[in-house]
């Protein structure tokens, strides 16, 4: 797939479409997770972008590659890498179906790239906007902001624990976006091991 065909302008994310079924989000007690792929392994080694995420930036053209080596689980993760571009911001999404009023955590395990470390006015944030039958925004989560203090050699699971899903969302783009901050950002993070599962309340 021609790489240009997956940036996706925030504005029209909405338009979006998953024709995914909602999964039981638990069988015999154990929480399902409801996101496709969560470990961004690809099907040849890394050649091919990890479907079905995809990815968008604000401006500047995106880098997000999938990053072999440097991983938590399975052959390898995904890497955002900031662009020096202030204002600016990407990410790696996905397109969930979700039943209004229930509540979801979304989870996902960060690693400061040693290599690149993150720097400037960069920061990692985990975001659930919420969508109705006809891809209007009806509400958005965050998560907290992480910088430049993740961790280089430890996975940091971050979470956004037990959001209700607004009672007219049909669904949910769950993702991690790399902001560039005022000053524009330097070096990279790693995300593996994403999780979206209905919780209790
Ligand atoms: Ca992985």
């Amino acid at each position: 797939m021609d790489r240009t065909a997956r940036i996706i302008p925030v504005l029209l994310m909405g338009l979006v479409m998953c024709g995914g079924v909602a999964r039981a989000a638990e069988i015999g007690g154990e929480q399902i997770n409801l996101l496709e792929n969560p470990s961004f392994e690809s099907t040849d080694g890394g050649k091919s972008w990890p479907e079905p995420w995809m990815s968008y930036s604000f401006q500047e053209q995106e880098d997000m590659t999938p990053a072999e080596g440097l991983r938590r689980t399975g052959m390898q993760s995904m890497r955002l890498a900031a662009r020096g571009a202030p204002g600016d911001f990407e990410g790696v999404i996905q397109v969930v179906p979700v039943t209004g009023g229930e509540y979801y955590t979304f989870k996902a395990y960060l690693l400061n790239d040693r290599n690149e470390r993150l720097g400037g006015s960069a920061y990692v944030q985990l975001v659930i906007e919420w969508r109705d039958k006809d891809g209007v925004e009806v509400g958005r989560d965050y998560g907290a902001q992480r910088d430049a203090g993740l961790s280089q050699t430890r996975w940091d699971p971050v979470e956004l624990s037990e959001k209700q899903a607004p009672s007219s969302a049909v669904r949910a783009v769950v993702g991690i976006h790399l902001f560039e901050g005022g000053q524009g950002g330097e070096g990279a993070i790693l995300v593996d091991d994403v999780e979206l599962v209905k919780t209790k309340r």
